[in-house]
């Protein structure tokens, strides 16, 4: 089977309902096989032996619904090993898997299932989900975490406008270390210049202990405040990982 044939088995079975794996009607190039540079693959469970790459992702998505979005795949040894780009403390994920365990499998197409969008506006485009409920950050994140998703990250103001208009939890934190800002999706530290460009003047000002950030869309820069992570009078977004082709 040519590989375009199996990356369109893995998009129906990536997008099909957990449990009612339909691997008949085939959509071609949704599916990119990757390097691991830029992402965060993390174990989901333990490797199994599967003799072909769609069985290797069927398991995979059956056993771990929407948080099955990477599978490693071991060509000659059929060594299946079933991951997610999420880094969670909640979710069992542990070691982040070595090369030794395959290739590197993901959807290129933004996941869907429960009412996710995707949406694009000149070189930038997420997938994401803006649910009406407001939560505090810990509640937030694993709201999203639960659906396979994390709080939503913007390196970058055109992405900050994707969504609509509001006021929004992001996925930026200060909580492991007081002014060291770092992302949900990757644990990397925010640019200073982008920082200098995403907070309002005189933020993020760590008042009474702010370690999380809001942003309001609809401006070019300046959006940001770190506010209390107990805050719970706010919006958020889920956002699952896009891989580009
Ligand atoms: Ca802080
Ligand atoms: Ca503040």
């Amino acid at each position: 089977m040519s590989q375009t044939a199996l990356f369109g088995l893995f998009l129906v079975v990536l997008t099909g309902t957990p449990g009612n794996i339909a691997v008949g009607s085939i959509q071609e190039t949704t599916l990119s096989k990757f390097t691991r540079s830029g992402y965060g693959p993390e174990r989901l469970g333990p490797s199994y032996l599967e003799n072909s790459l769609t069985r290797c992702a069927s398991k995979c998505r059956s056993k771990y619904s929407s948080q099955c979005q990477t599978i490693m795949f071991n060509w000659e040894t059929g060594l299946c090993t079933p991951g997610s780009f999420l880094r969670s403390d909640t979710l069992g994920a542990s070691l982040a898997p070595t090369s030794t365990e395959g290739d590197l499998f993901a959807p290129s197409a933004c996941d869907r299932s429960n009412g996710f969008q995707y949406v694009t506006s000149g070189s930038s485009s997420a997938c994401f989900l803006v649910p009406t409920s407001k939560m505090k950050y810990s509640d937030a994140r694993n709201h999203c975490l639960k659906l396979g998703a994390h709080l939503f990250v913007a390196r970058s103001m055109e992405k900050v406008n994707l969504l609509p208009h509001g006021t929004y939890l992001l996925g930026l934190t200060d909580i492991a270390q007081e002014n060291v800002f770092v992302w949900e999706d990757n644990g990397e530290a925010i640019s200073a210049n982008f920082r200098n460009l995403l907070f309002r003047l005189s933020e993020p000002n760590n008042s009474n202990n702010e370690d999380c950030v809001s942003i309001s869309t609809g401006l070019s820069s300046h959006v940001a405040n770190d506010i209390s992570c107990r805050h719970s009078n706010i919006r958020f977004v889920c956002e699952r990982p896009v891989i580009p082709l």
